[in-house]
């Protein structure tokens, strides 16, 4: 089930291919210093930065309502994928982190979309480094998905700025109490 377990705690899970800055997203709001397992670089062709994330990335924060929200990181490179699923497993939503610079953006998106839950799974997508006027990468790629039948909301979000990230972060929130109405009403 994808809701709060008993005590109140949600699992979410940030995601995104490397570089597009899970780890300085998450790092950005927890309430204690975030764990990182980032280690060197040495696929400095995928993604030009000096580290990388090897395993996972965790930080949390509480709500004013006092529920716990577990933040979760997947690694970027396509070597760790076998940790998705493993990180997945009992997320509430996913953040999906993206680079908007990049030329393959819209596959990225479809890529993380239909690996987390293909449309099934509470998600919010944050898309980064857009220059300040640019709306145009935003439409096309909702319409890439709704092209699909899939509507998730996209922003635009500078991932080393606390505000953009808890925009994503209550934005999934509210997806995810969204789904658990439903799925009471259901
Ligand atoms: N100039 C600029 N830098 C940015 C922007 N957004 C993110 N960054 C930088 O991009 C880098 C992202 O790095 P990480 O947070 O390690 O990315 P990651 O997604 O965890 O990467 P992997 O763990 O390798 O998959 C950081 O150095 C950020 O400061 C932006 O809009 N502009
Ligand atoms: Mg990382």
């Amino acid at each position: 089930m994808m809701n709060a377990n008993a005590s109140n705690e949600f699992k979410i899970l940030f995601t995104g291919p490397m570089g597009a800055g899970k780890t300085t997203a998450i790092s950005a709001i927890s309430d204690h210093e975030a764990v990182s397992t980032d280690v060197v670089n040495t696929d400095l062709a995928q993604c030009n930065k000096e580290l990388t994330t090897a395993a996972l990335d965790y930080g949390q924060i509480v709500l004013p309502d006092n529920s716990c929200v577990r933040l979760y990181g997947t690694p970027g490179q396509e070597r760790f994928r076998f940790m998705w699923p493993i990180l997945l497993n009992n997320a509430a939503g996913v953040i999906v982190l993206l680079n908007g610079e990049h030329p393959e953006v819209a596959d990225q998106l479809e890529l993380y979309v239909n690996a987390f839950g293909n449309g099934k799974v509470p998600m919010v997508v944050g898309i980064g480094r857009l220059a300040a006027d640019d709306t145009s990468c935003l439409e096309k790629l909702a319409m890439r998905l709704e092209d699909r039948g899939i509507a998730l909301p996209i922003f635009d979000a500078d991932v080393r700025q606390q505000d953009d990230v808890l925009l994503l972060v209550d934005a999934l929130l509210c997806q995810i109490e969204a789904d658990d109405c439903r799925s009471l009403q259901a």
